[in-house]
């Protein structure tokens, strides 16, 4: 097989993985700009390097030939969640969505891998547009919270560093470290609204501040200067005062003021 035709091979499921990459940050963004709390933390995606997928097809045995439909990672996106309960809503968000079709689900959250590995697996069928029409492919869609990935990473450079044959007290640490992830994961889906909560203040606040600063800076070309001053000086004095019900009457006012300039403008 030459190198062009790798490239044929891969481009689609590099379009896959940026086409997705897009839409669950899309999600996000969404979620972010209601001021609500976004189940999906963070997402990453890559197509697998061309030496992973050597190493597989000798592992299963594959021909060339067999390569797209004996090895369903290829294309890989990896979901983020902060708390065990996300990956409920994200796994519900996936099968909800109509541009991907759910093949197969694996739930290693609730059937833990003998290593201790935790994640939540969904092989999805996602199209793409090429210039010889529509392809179909195999997408596989991992979802885990921060503590699951965090050892996740470290557990897989460490089979990678030992080629599979993790030392025996290495193995009782990541182990042992498997359960601190659980009980973490535990103790944080404890305090989980509170922690939302916080979060969704941040994000509204964060959103009002966009918002006002905004609406200043257009008003800026259309009203008095030193009007405009005044108004941004009021603004930086509630800002110190921490207190988010009085940025939001603010931001009504100013709203107002804002309509009263674009009706005298029309
Ligand atoms: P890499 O290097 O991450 O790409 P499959 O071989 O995928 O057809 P399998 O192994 O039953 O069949 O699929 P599974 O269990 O869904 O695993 C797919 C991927 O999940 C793996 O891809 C890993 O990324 C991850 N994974 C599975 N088990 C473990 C584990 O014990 N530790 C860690 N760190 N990751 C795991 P690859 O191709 O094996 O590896």
């Amino acid at each position: 097989m030459e190198i062009q035709l790798w490239r044929d091979l891969l481009d689609p499921y590099q379009l896959a993985i940026d086409e997705l990459m897009v839409k669950f940050k899309f999600v996000i963004k969404e979620y972010r700009s209601r001021g609500m709390y976004c189940p999906i933390e963070a997402v990453n995606g890559r197509v697998k390097k061309i030496s992973s997928i050597l190493e597989k097809m000798r592992k299963k045995n594959l021909d060339f030939d067999d390569i797209e439909d004996g090895i369903e990672d290829i294309a890989g996106i990896r979901i983020i969640c902060q708390f065990v309960e996300d990956i409920d809503a994200v796994v519900n968000m996936i099968k909800n969505r109509t541009d991907m079709m759910v093949k197969t689900e694996k739930d290693y959250i609730n059937n833990p891998k003998a290593s201790g590995y935790r994640s939540y697996h969904m092989i999805v069928y996602y199209d793409v547009m090429t210039i010889n029409g529509t392809k179909r492919l195999k997408v596989e869609l991992q979802i885990r919270t921060l503590a699951m990935n965090f050892w996740a990473t470290i557990e897989h450079s460490l089979k990678y560093k030992y080629r599979h044959n993790i030392p025996e007290e290495i193995k009782d640490k990541l182990t042992e470290a498997a359960q601190a992830v659980v009980k973490l994961d535990k103790e944080m889906s404890a305090v989980r609204d509170e922690i939302t909560d916080a979060q969704n203040l941040f994000q509204q606040k964060a959103n009002l501040v966009a918002e006002i600063l905004n609406t200043i800076e257009n008003l800026y070309s259309l009203a008095n200067k030193r009007e405009i001053i005044k108004i941004q000086d009021e603004f930086y004095m509630i800002y110190k005062q921490d207190d988010i019900d009085k940025l939001r009457k603010f931001s009504r006012e100013l709203d107002f003021i804002a309509e009263g300039y674009r009706a005298q403008g029309i």
